[in-house]
């Protein structure tokens, strides 16, 4: 390591002193404009880690959801995971030391992972469409190269296609080949194939508004559009060439405020849906004859297409498993639909991609998705293994068997993927012929609100079971006890955010009347007993 150029080089790349910032569930997110020391020592430590596994790292710059000015960085592990619990550690420490104790961070750090320094490094970089994501860039490539570090950098991507990448170029493209072009091939000729089976013709099924939220999806979205189009259609709205990246639209946006984005004309019963800025959730949603909205949310995605798995898996005649996993945020609704209906075991977990990940990765076949729409599926070989077997089943297995093989080729299985679950979910709704309302008609969502309160310090809310106990400060679940037992259907419980300074308040009940009432309830609770700051909780919205 040279040590005298790292000095030099970092110098560049000015930490401004006392900013202190926590890789969080999603990476490093804040101002963009406090962010040049940070890419910089990212890719430092991107370079580390790649000497540490032999393996090619992925650099994402991206702030998915949050406003245009925002930016943010998060790294990419050997198999397209998110990056390890203990070099998430060292990421906070190395991003928050001062210039002059940045060398001995880097030391630290290589010695404690036992780091092979003359191990060569590969680096994939990637970028949104932000303005800030350019330079950006730019700062994480002189922290590999500084490292002697080699990279190649992809450009404008989409956080999924990163995954994508850094997972090909770790299996020896046995999963597919490391280039958008491998990429947009792989998933349409799943999707065409897949398509090819569904018996209903006529385009009612075949088209799909999609919100980009002027986002990188859209640029990725047109690239792909003519190697499915044969299959689908798809008009994009707010496609970055006027708005500005997530404002008033855009899978979050929808998600929370319940209402369609701006800049999109919905017909009725017209399938609609919204990525988030970069790509990595998707909701779907429609208006009803009577103009109402109705939205689907990553429940009743995961509901949809664990269903669709099941029963290929029941025409194969294996005995395979399947779970669904789900955070607290779940609808109760779709819990209960899931496992009652359709007798799939379902599984909590904490907020945050990764753990929803790790624990799908337990069963032959595990579907995870967040409530906000974030998920995928992943296949173990078993399941490989059961195709690979299949050609000498009769006709009818053969053909589950040959469509499993097309849906597993459409999932990313590195991460959560707007565009392929998008064309997973397209091409479901084609085989069995549903529309859109039939889809929503599943189940119905229990009513719910979400609410923030501010505390001075939230880290006094330690919670439990999944999040779904607070275990302190001491009284707060007793109260929560006491308020949910005043509803119907009734279930509520309080997390500190993950990226916000702020106190998350979730509550849902057998009216939007009561959701209201018990999330106001709660807030205050949490207002009086975890420390609140500012204007109290008050009823009415
Ligand atoms: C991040 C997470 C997302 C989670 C959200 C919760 C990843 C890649 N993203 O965006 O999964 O739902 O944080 O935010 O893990 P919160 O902690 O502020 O509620
Ligand atoms: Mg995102």
């Amino acid at each position: 390591m040279d040590l005298g150029a790292v000095t030099k080089y970092s110098a560049l790349h000015a930490k401004p002193s006392g900013l202190i910032l926590q890789y969080g569930t999603a990476g490093f997110r804040t101002k963009a404009e406090h962010l040049d020391h940070v890419m910089f020592r990212m890719g430092l430590l991107a370079a580390l880690r790649s000497k540490q596994t032999k393996s090619t790292i992925g650099v994402m710059v991206t702030a998915s959801h949050n406003p245009e000015e925002d930016n943010g960085v998060k790294l990419v592990d050997p198999l397209g995971e998110m990056l390890a619990p203990s070099w998430e550690e060292h990421a906070t420490c190395l991003a928050n030391a001062e210039e002059q104790d940045m060398q001995r961070v880097l030391i630290d750090i290589s010695e404690k992972e036992a780091v092979n320094l003359q191990q060569n490094a590969f680096v994939v970089v990637g970028r949104d469409t932000r303005p800030s994501s350019e330079k950006l860039s730019q700062s994480v490539i002189d922290g590999v190269t500084v490292l002697g570090g080699e990279f190649h950098d992809y450009g404008l991507l989409t956080t999924p296609q990163l995954h994508y990448m850094v997972y090909c170029r770790n299996t020896g493209s046995r999963y597919g080949k490391a280039t958008l072009e491998g990429y947009y091939q792989k998933l349409s000729k799943a999707f065409m194939e897949l398509i090819k089976q569904a018996s209903c013709s006529g385009d009612e099924y075949r088209s799909l508004k999609v919100d980009c939220a002027n986002g990188i999806g859209a640029l990725k979205l047109r690239e792909m559009e003519h190697y499915f189009s044969q299959g689908l259609s798809v008009q994009l709205f707010n496609d970055g060439s006027k708005g500005k990246l997530n404002h008033l639209c855009g899978a979050d946006f929808v998600k929370s405020h319940q209402k369609p984005p701006q800049g999109m004309e919905i017909k009725s019963n017209e399938r609609c849906c919204s990525f988030d800025g970069d790509a990595d959730r998707i909701v779907y949603y429609y208006h009803d004859a009577d103009g109402h909205f109705h939205l689907i949310d990553g429940d009743k995605i995961a509901t949809l297409i664990s269903s669709f798995l099941k029963e290929l898996l029941v025409e194969i005649g294996e005995s395979l498993n399947i779970g669904v996993v789900q955070t607290a945020y779940a609808n109760g609704s779709s819990t209960r639909y899931l496992e009652e209906v359709m007798k799939v075991p379902v599984y909590c977990t904490k907020t945050g991609v990764k753990h929803l990940h790790h624990k799908a990765q337990e069963f032959d076949i595990g579907v995870y998705f967040e409530a906000n729409g974030h998920g995928t599926a992943l296949f173990s070989t078993a399941v490989e293994m059961k195709i690979k077997q299949s050609e000498q089943l009769e006709e009818k297995k053969r053909k589950a068997a040959k469509m499993l093989e097309n849906i597993i080729d459409l999932f990313n299985q590195a991460a959560g993927d707007a565009i392929s679950d998008m064309l997973v979910i397209e091409a479901i709704l084609a085989l069995k012929g549903l529309t859109v309302q039939q889809w929503d008609a599943l189940y119905t969502d229990l009513p719910n609100r979400q609410l923030k309160v501010q505390v001075a310090d939230r880290r006094v809310i330690s919670t439990t079971n999944a999040e779904r106990q607070a275990v302190t400060p001491p009284g707060l679940q007793e109260t929560i006890n006491d308020l949910v037992k005043k509803y119907k259907l009734s279930r509520a419980f309080v997390r500190p955010s993950g990226t916000e300074d702020v106190v998350r308040v979730y509550a849902e009940a057998d009216s939007q009347e009561s959701a209201d009432h018990l999330a106001c309830e709660v807030s205050l609770a949490v207002f009086q007993l975890a420390g609140g700051i500012g204007e109290r909780p008050q009823p009415g919205f």
